[in-house]
């Protein structure tokens, strides 16, 4: 069987697990064919995080989103406002390939212009690289972003 690259589960009417060849079968609607046009510094093909969230479709109106990396056991819990949902991008495909881990794979979440890490919810700490799962919760999720400049200086390091 194909490897699964993401899956969203949780508080949705459908839950989905989703191949390359899945996500390359998202309507065009869905679809963000050149990343860098809506954040410069990353190239790509990514899904918008609207088409993603009107796909799996979550069953209240108020939630948390939750991105995992199973990879390294990271994860960062945002409450679902408008703007996220609006402007956020998970990038999945590079040049025609599936993204490689190197980028950040299996995919990769970005908002466009967040805060420098550690200043805000929406900071440059929730763009999860290595994203492999996101849930919908009606509470905060796991959250591993780090809480002090030790921690995270630690995470740039690794
Ligand atoms: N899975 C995972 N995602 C992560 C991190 C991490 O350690 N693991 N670090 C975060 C932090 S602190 C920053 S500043 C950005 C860095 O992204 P970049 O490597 O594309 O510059 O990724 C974020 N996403
Ligand atoms: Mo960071």
């Amino acid at each position: 069987m194909p490897d699964i690259l993401l899956t969203i589960d949780g508080l949705v009417a459908e839950p989905q697990s989703w191949t390359f060849e899945d996500l390359k079968a998202l309507p065009e609607g869905v679809q963000v064919s050149d990343v860098s046009e809506k954040i410069p510094s990353k190239q790509g093909v990514g899904l918008t995080l609207k088409g993603i969230l009107e796909t799996v479709r979550p069953t209240q109106d108020d939630y948390w989103i939750t991105f995992y990396a199973s990879r390294d056991d990271f994860a960062s819990s945002i409450p679902a406002d408008p703007d996220v949902i609006e402007t956020g991008i998970v990038i999945y495909a590079i040049d025609g390939q599936p993204l490689p881990v190197e980028q950040g794979g299996p995919t990769r979440f970005m908002i466009p212009n967040p805060a420098a890490c550690r200043t805000a919810e929406l900071d440059e700490c929730a763009n999860v690289k290595f994203l492999d799962r996101i849930e919908i919760s009606a509470e905060r999720g796991k959250d591993t972003r780090p809480t002090n400049e030790e921690e995270h200086e630690a995470l740039h390091r690794k």
